[in-house]
Parts: structure tokens; sequence; C-alpha cells
């Protein structure tokens, strides 16, 4: 069996791999993994990742998950699985450039990205689609202080890594961007726009985007895009029992 990747489009990590994946040609099945049915917590899964979270990349006999086992420098699945990629299939020097600095560079914005960014973006899904399908209402403290979050990140983000270069590092786009543009992504789908009134952010995305085939962008964007409009036509699956417990246990983090 060649190349397998685990994901579930409406998860910013696995949209980041997609589309990388994609955009350099690299061969690939799909083994959609959808968290809100609970796959991620079925047996077969199980077997893949016991952490039960997506992505995961299958190489043959190798599995590559957020396991802190991971023979790679960035303990986070999906910069793991971009390293792996860019490194086995040779891709174009700009998304991982071997020169040492830049390189350096990118682990040094990816390992802040990990800690800064991840764990604030994703959570206007939480709010505004995922508790409401459990009947849980996200008080509008917690609300308040997730957009205060996020608010002081891009702060950061643009003062320390953006500035006023085209891309995070060099003058082309590289996995950081990729990584970053998808968890920007998620707040925008659900209604909060964090580019309005950051131009040198706006610029950026645009770059991005101009980077990238405008198919391959609606491919990957299109369940993010379309989740709002599923929640009020109250298509969305409800998630099992077994998934609402760690729900329950993810929602009552949120600070
Ligand atoms: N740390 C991983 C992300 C892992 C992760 O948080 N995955 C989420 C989707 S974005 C997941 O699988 N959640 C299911 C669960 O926790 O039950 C990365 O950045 O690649």
């Amino acid at each position: 069996m060649g190349l397998e990747l685990y994901l579930d489009l409406l998860s910013q990590p696995c949209r980041a791999v997609f589309i990388f994946a994609k955009k350099n040609g690299i061969p690939f099945q799909l083994r959609t993994v959808q968290l809100l049915k609970g796959q991620n917590c079925s047996k077969e899964f199980l077997q893949i990742n016991s952490l039960q979270k997506v992505p995961v990349l299958k190489d043959g006999d190798f599995i590559l998950t957020e396991s802190p086992l991971s023979p790679l420098p960035i303990p986070v699945s999906s910069s793991a699985i971009l390293i792996y990629l860019s490194c086995k299939y040779q891709v174009a020097d700009h998304w991982y450039p071997s020169d040492l600095q830049t390189r350096s560079q990118i682990h040094e914005y990816l390992g802040w990205h990990a800690d800064n960014i991840r764990s604030i973006f994703g959570v206007t899904l939480w709010i505004r689609v995922l508790a409401p399908l459990i009947g849980i209402q996200v008080p509008e403290e917690k609300v308040k202080r997730n957009r205060t979050y996020m608010d002081h990140a891009l702060q950061r983000l643009e003062s320390k890594f953006l500035g006023d270069k085209p891309f995070l590092v060099g003058q082309q786009v590289s996995m950081a961007d990729l990584m970053l543009l998808e968890e920007l992504i998620q707040p925008v789908a659900l209604g909060y726009d964090v580019f309005v009134g950051r131009p040198r952010l706006a610029a950026w995305r645009g770059h991005i985007e101009a980077f990238l085939d405008t198919e391959l962008w609606q491919e990957a964007h299109g369940p993010i895009f379309n989740i709002l409009e599923q929640m009020t036509k109250k298509t969305l699956p409800v998630p099992p029992p077994e998934s609402q417990k760690n729900m329950l246990f993810r929602i009552s983090k949120i600070p």
C-alpha cells in the first residue's frame, strides 16, 4: 500500500496537509475520518492512532501521528507530516528550505504556532458549531476572551514574524504559511474575519491564495465554508455518545 493520509477537511492541520500533498502532486489515498461521526473513535482508527486525532500519515508500515516518540524535531503531527512529505518527495525547496538558517526559521515559527496559534483559532469551531451541536452554549465571556486572545496573537504574529514581508519566511511560500493560513481561515469561515483592519495580513493572504489554484482552494475549503449553512439546515450529524464525552471535556477546557 502506498501513502495514505487520514484527514477530515473540517480540521485546519488536515487541510494544510491535504493542500500541500495536492499542490505538490504527491500521490496518496485519502482516508476520510469524519470527526462529527465519531470515526476517530472507531476500533479501526484506534489501530492507526490511539490518540484519536487527525491528521495521520501512513506510509507502508510507518505511521506518523503527534506521538511524542516521533523521530522528527517537532512533535506536532501536521508539521511532522509536511516535513516527511517534503523530504521524501523532494518538493520545491521553498516549501522547506535546505538553507540551515531559513529552515531553522521555519522551525522557530512552527514552534510558536503550536503554542500560540493552534490552541486559539480552532476555538471558533467549538463555539459556533461543535458545542451547539450537542446542545451547549459557550458562555459569552469565553467567546470574548477567545477574540482577545486571537487579536493579541495576530499582533505578535505581525510584529515578530510577518513584518512587511510577503511571506512568513523568505520571499516565497513555505509550509509555515500554509499552516498559518489554514488556522486563520477557520474563524473567517465561521463569521469572524480576522483579516479585516489588518492590511499586512490581508496582503499576505493574497500572496498565498494567488499561489494556490482556485479549484484546489475550493476542494479543500468547501466543507468548512459550508458548515454554517449545514448547521442552519440541521444536516450536520450529531456526534455519537462516545464522541460527546470527549467533546464535553474539550469544551470545558475552553479558557
Ligand atoms: N496537533 C495536531 C492536531 C491534532 C488535532 O488537534 N486534531 C483534531 C482535529 S483539528 C482532532 O483530531 N480532534 C479529535 C479529537 O480530539 O477527538 C496538529 O497540529 O497537526
